[in-house]
């Protein structure tokens, strides 16, 4: 019995022990909760800090978007107002420009310096107003163009009085007059371009310096200093010294005939041609009758009439 008290004694003693290992863990984490409660606390009161922050930043990037959006307004007002600023001195500038070249164009060379498109301008030739056709792409521009044949629509074969005056449409095909030609060739030193294609669509082209014609006192004889180049060849210098020759007045060299009549033509024919460019327009290639447009060293003969002609001088 002692012995069984004895034994019971143990285990209470014992659970005893137990009993005070448990209160004291329950303790340790007692206080560990208590621990980590203030530390949540402390985390809180920082992240409620920083929400206030971040709130206070976003205002502050939003005045500034508004800002930014404001200036971008002005900004854009501002270019508006530039551009159009731009336009109206552009604008300006090229009248004045193009009023000083009104009053003082003597050739498509003046044009060129104030506008850079080819087309119908103004120039004054012996101080006379007269609408001329300016070739601003060729060789660098600058050239009055003073024949072209490009279709059939204008008949060529025409008499003394429309040579002299001229004829024909600017844009399309024309015969400037040999009055405004002498005008302008012996107003200042000129040189002469012959632009050519054959029906093949090649083109080709001939070159003269010191290009002139005289007056109708002197049937605007043809002169020129020298063929200074082109694939198309010279046939201009056979011509050169002539008269000039149309269907009713004949001042060739051919005697019992007159050379604007044989061929169709108006031409500074000497014992009638090596070139043709007033004949007849020709719906193809082969010409037989040697009346065509022709340019006898561009195709090798005279037989051979072109698809299509211009003929410009500009001062040199
Ligand atoms: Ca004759």
């Amino acid at each position: 019995m002692v012995q069984v008290n004895k034994d019971q004694a143990m285990q209470i003693l014992q659970l005893n022990g137990t009993i005070q290992d448990m209160v004291q863990v329950n303790k340790d984490q007692a206080n560990l909760l208590q621990h980590q409660t203030m530390q949540i606390s402390q985390q809180n009161g920082t992240m409620g800090e920083m929400k206030a922050e971040l709130v206070e930043v976003m205002q502050a990037n939003k005045d500034q978007a508004n800002l930014l959006q404001h200036q971008n307004g002005i900004i854009g007002e501002m270019k508006a107002d530039l551009l159009n600023l731009t336009t109206q001195l552009s604008t300006l500038t090229k009248t004045v420009k193009v009023s000083l070249t009104r009053r003082n164009a003597a050739n498509c060379m003046d044009w060129l310096k104030v506008d850079p498109r080819s087309g119908i301008r103004i120039v004054y030739i012996s101080g006379k107003a007269t609408p001329v056709y300016c070739d601003q792409t060729t060789d660098h521009g600058g050239w009055i163009v003073f024949q072209r044949r490009q279709d059939a629509s204008v008949d060529f074969y025409r008499d003394w009085a429309e040579y002299r005056n001229g004829f024909g449409d600017l844009e399309g095909n024309f015969w400037l007059g040999l009055d405004a030609l002498h005008n302008l060739t012996t107003s200042r030193r000129y040189q002469l371009r012959v632009d050519l294609q054959l029906w093949n669509e090649t083109p080709g082209y001939a070159t003269y310096s010191g290009f002139y014609v005289e007056d109708s006192d002197n049937n605007f004889r043809l002169h020129f200093d020298n063929f200074t180049g082109g694939n198309a060849g010279d046939s201009l210098s056979y011509h050169r010294g002539a008269q000039f020759t149309t269907k009713d007045r004949d001042h060739d060299t051919r005697s019992r005939e007159n050379c604007a009549q044989r061929f169709h033509g108006a031409w500074w024919y000497t014992n009638c041609h090596y070139s043709n460019l007033n004949g007849d327009y020709k719906t193809s290639r082969r010409d037989s009758n040697q009346d065509g447009m022709s340019w006898r060293t561009f195709e090798g003969y005279v037989f051979y009439s072109m698809k299509f002609t211009e003929m410009k001088i500009r001062p040199t």
